[in-house]
């Protein structure tokens, strides 16, 4: 095992330094494109250029920095882009300790690793387009051609890269796995007391954009049994796909009515429209084609009860994966090792660039705990002690894959 030592001090600086661009309250605001997220990338090339590795900033703005020489490199990473309200550690945990990773093993001559940064995992403009992108998952044009929800094109906000360099891709095969270490965010770790999580498998997300269609009208005028009301609609969609969907769920199957438009929006106006999202993830596929089923079915019998028009503007997925089961094995004698019995092999039910890179790469994650089980919220956080842990556990992974 080429055994080299990470500075966990030098680490947690890093993640402070990175914490303050774009901090709000306790939390972070750093969505994909941003202002503040330019800012970000900027940093990190700067700090990944400052440890001697060489800097590539892909089209779709992932920010790789990848050691000297020409043998394959393990890369380490995860995403430095937030949720409009987003946690100080909930991606940038795992890109400063690829950061330090790589930066150590490069001083003290250990394996070579490589260290980047996504764009858009919290999914600003589609579901994880960096990362997908990257893995061939998705085309560029295909990803150009998404929008978030001012409507602004990814194709227009990625040309927001004034500071960062001109355009260079880097290719999958330039590594041999992908290690992503991330906050569990999630209540497990923290009501069991155990320190580090061993990720065996992720879920599967599906996201569409849905509309309920009815007539905008006077809210003192038209009776009730006239009215064609959106919201009434997305009311009785909701409580019905609640009931129906737990008939096929288990305990680790979830479902989000996340965003909500109604238009005009006015106290005196029935909504004439309801433009809403709906979310579901499970770790089996054929259990979410059957709620894919059951949600169709629910908001169509929905529109005809209701007299209102539906349209669904298409299904955004990643499917379930699977960790690379050796990588896990190294997981678990590197946790055993320097966290003995405090520790568990579990799923991820959040999504991560991990999923989409295991179709280019053997992947593995590790996880630590989130404090309250609190995440996408200023109030996310993680004991020091447990950050420190968890990067010197993914280090004597590295040194034993190196
Ligand atoms: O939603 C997710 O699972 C990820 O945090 N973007
Ligand atoms: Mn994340
Ligand atoms: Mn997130």
């Amino acid at each position: 095992m080429s055994r080299f030592r990470i500075n966990t001090e030098r680490m947690l600086a890093d993640l402070d330094a990175l914490r303050r661009i774009g901090a709000v309250k306790t939390g972070v605001i750093r969505p994909a494109y941003s202002e503040t997220d330019r800012l970000a990338r900027i940093w990190l090339a700067e700090r990944m250029e400052q440890a001697g590795l060489e800097v590539f900033v892909d089209a779709i703005g992932n920010v790789f920095g990848v050691p000297p020489g020409s043998g394959k490199s393990i890369l380490v990473g995860s995403h430095s882009d937030t949720q409009p309200e987003g946690g100080w550690l909930d991606g940038a945990y795992g890109v400063i300790v690829g950061l330090e990773i790589a930066r150590a093993s490069l001083e003290q001559g250990g394996p070579p690793v490589a260290c980047v940064s996504f764009q858009d995992e919290e999914g600003r403009f589609s579901t994880l387009p960096g990362s997908r992108v990257w893995a061939d998952l998705m085309s560029l044009e295909e990803a150009d051609e998404c929008c978030d929800s001012t409507g602004l094109r990814l194709g227009q906000a990625r040309l927001n890269r004034a500071g960062l360099p001109a355009p260079r891709e880097v290719s999958t095969d330039r590594f041999s796995a992908f290690l992503e270490i991330h906050i569990e965010q999630g209540p497990v770790l923290d009501a069991t007391g155990e320190r580090i999580g061993v990720v065996e498998n992720i879920v599967g997300i599906r996201t569409e954009k849905m509309s309920f269609l009815g007539e905008q009208n006077h809210a003192g005028t038209t009776p009730m049994h006239l009215r064609r009301d959106a919201f009434q609609g997305l009311n009785r969609f909701v409580s019905l796909v609640n009931d129906r969907l737990a008939e096929v769920a288990t305990s680790a199957t979830v479902w989000t009515v996340g965003h909500v438009d109604l238009y005009p929006n006015a106290n005196s106006i029935v909504p004439g429209r309801a433009d809403f999202t709906i979310q579901w993830r499970d770790a089996d596929e054929a259990r979410l084609d059957r709620m894919a089923e059951i949600i169709y079915a629910t908001a169509r019998e929905t529109a005809d009860s209701l007299g209102l028009e539906w349209k669904g503007f298409g299904c955004d997925l990643i499917a379930p994966t699977q960790a690379h089961a050796t990588l896990v094995e190294a997981m678990a004698k590197a946790a055993e090792h320097l966290a003995p019995g405090l520790w568990r092999r579990m799923p991820s039910g959040a999504l991560h660039d991990a999923a989409n890179v295991s179709h280019v790469l053997p992947m593995a994650m590790l996880f630590v705990p989130s404090k309250g089980g609190i995440s996408h919220n200023f109030a996310e956080d993680t004991d020091r002690s447990d950050l420190a842990l968890g990067a010197e556990v993914l280090c004597e992974v590295v040194a034993r894959l190196g």
